[in-house]
């Protein structure tokens, strides 16, 4: 009778864990883009007005619950001196959010190295990867199939893993939902990495 009814608490007080990092240069858009995941999928959440966000420095954290999924985010600073710190967090992650920013062309191939050499990480295989490529609301932008060209040389080391890129605008909230539910999917699916348990408080 224990086992059933304490196995009857877990299935309905449960939720599996994911651990998510959102990784990108400096000034792409990542404190932004976790405000904004925030707001919309946490009700009654009062963030910071998304315009007064400045660069990462260090980590942000937060979580989302979608349905009995939590996600947990951990937001790394991008500047070049804290990139070689992202890799202590990749054996306990179970996705990456990867943002670029789309209205600076200069500093393409300076993300794209950094995205390479984060893919090449051996911790992180078979983890879902989801490229945003931000700040689509202002006009000038590149557009998907420019970015995904500038990349095109990482298409071989992505493998076998989940990844997709996806138009977004932090500042407005367009292409947010689409990642964050993509991600979901992409997470609880991965037989890789089993997510972690936790009673839902
Ligand atoms: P980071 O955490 O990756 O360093 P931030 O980046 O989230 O701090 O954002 C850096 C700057 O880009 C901020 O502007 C922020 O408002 C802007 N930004 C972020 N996302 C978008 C977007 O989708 N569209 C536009 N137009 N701007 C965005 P400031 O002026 O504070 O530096």
């Amino acid at each position: 009778m224990y086992t059933l009814l304490s196995g009857l608490y877990k299935y309905m007080f449960q939720r599996d864990e994911y651990c998510v990092l959102i990784l990108g240069l400096d000034n792409a858009g990542k404190t932004t883009f976790l405000e904004q995941t925030k707001t919309r999928f946490n009700k009654n959440y009062k963030g910071m007005s998304l315009s007064k966000i400045t660069t990462t420095v260090g980590l942000n954290i937060g979580t989302i619950d979608v349905g009995k999924t939590r996600l947990m985010f951990w937001d790394l600073g991008g500047q070049e001196e804290l990139q070689s710190l992202w890799d202590k967090y990749y054996a306990e992650s179970h996705g990456v959010i990867y943002v670029i920013d789309s209205t600076d062309e200069e500093r393409l191939s300076e993300s794209k190295r950094a995205f390479e050499k984060m893919i090449t990480s051996e911790a992180l295989e078979g983890v879902p990867i989801l490229v945003l490529a931000n700040k689509q609301d202002v006009e000038t932008c590149l557009s998907i199939p420019d970015i995904k060209t500038a990349f095109s040389d990482c298409i071989n080391k992505i493998g076998k893993r989940d990844c997709l890129t996806q138009a977004c605008s932090a500042l407005t909230g367009k292409g947010v939902n689409e990642g964050i539910e993509w991600m979901v999917k992409c997470v609880v699916r991965n037989i890789h990495r089993p997510p972690r348990k936790k009673d839902i408080t």
